[in-house]
């Protein structure tokens, strides 16, 4: 798909957007106003923000596939999954604290995440490339935060908004992949100690490896790849639960330990 978007406004959309995110305040979506947009001017503008990022110091740590759950695609009404970046600014401690006033309106997915020993490159990467190079498996609680009004969005508004990506925690209990049935591998999400969202791994894709191998071919169409000890995050098992300060989300996932985060 070709672009639509002259450069200019590319760079000013990738502006504005994280403005949104670095002043913790709602926006339209991008395609109210720009309606022509394309899916490769959407991850322009995406790619523009993390250039942003990296050029005032950030690191970027790993990737995150988002919208690859039925879950996921019904309760957010978009059907094309996508994928983002993620900074060690997102990340949060295991058992942290995140200042909800920091945040727009935050929501938490549980997921699966891996890291990588070997570099992972398209076109042509499948599930069974993904899975010899997976050095380990964690649990992880995703923290998404849609700079879009009320949550609502469209493919190409989310994918320039890096889809949503604002926090993440990943548990410390990492297991080899190879011990490990990831399509069986079952999660338990808990706010303030009450189970809320209840799934397995096969919900992504049927395997949350599939989601990495369809991320990687994604990238490969831009030149880009993810290199050895890359975090990954496959995207949300269950419908995401919006949170609020005073909460406790802990995630236990079978196998692999659970992971846990406080919203003050
Ligand atoms: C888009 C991001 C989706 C996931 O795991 O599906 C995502 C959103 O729902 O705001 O992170
Ligand atoms: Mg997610």
């Amino acid at each position: 798909m070709s672009e639509t978007l002259s450069k200019a406004d590319v760079q000013k959309l990738a502006e504005h957007l994280e403005n949104c995110q670095l002043e913790v305040r709602d926006t339209p979506k991008i395609t109210e106003a720009h309606p022509n947009m394309t899916m490769s001017d959407a991850y322009d503008v995406q790619y523009v923000i993390r250039e942003r990022k990296t050029e005032r110091g950030e690191r970027v740590v790993g990737f995150k596939a988002g919208l690859t759950s039925r879950a996921k695609m019904k309760q957010m009404g978009v059907e094309v999954p996508c994928y983002g970046f993620l900074c060690d600014s997102f990340a949060v401690p295991d058992g942290g604290e995140v200042d909800a006033t920091s945040l727009i309106h935050p929501k938490v997915e549980p997921e699966i995440a891996v890291v990588l020993k070997h570099p992972l490159r398209g076109p042509g990467c499948h599930i069974g490339t993904v899975m010899a190079a997976i050095d380990f498996v964690m649990p992880a609680i995703e923290i998404i935060d849609s700079r879009f009004r009320d949550f609502k969005f469209d493919v190409i508004s989310v994918v320039a908004d890096n889809c949503s990506s604002s926090k993440f925690v990943v548990g410390s209990r990492c297991r080899p992949a190879d011990q490990l049935d990831l399509r069986t591998l079952g999660v338990v999400m808990e706010l303030n100690g009450e189970p809320v969202a209840f799934g397995a791994g096969a919900a992504v894709l049927g395997h949350p490896a599939a989601a990495i191998a369809m991320m990687v071919n994604m990238m490969a169409e831009r030149g880009d790849f993810m290199p050895v000890g890359t975090l990954i995050l496959t995207g949300g098992i269950t419908e995401a639960i919006a949170v609020k300060a005073g909460d406790n989300v802990t995630l236990r996932a079978q196998d692999i330990g659970s992971v846990s985060l406080r919203f003050i």
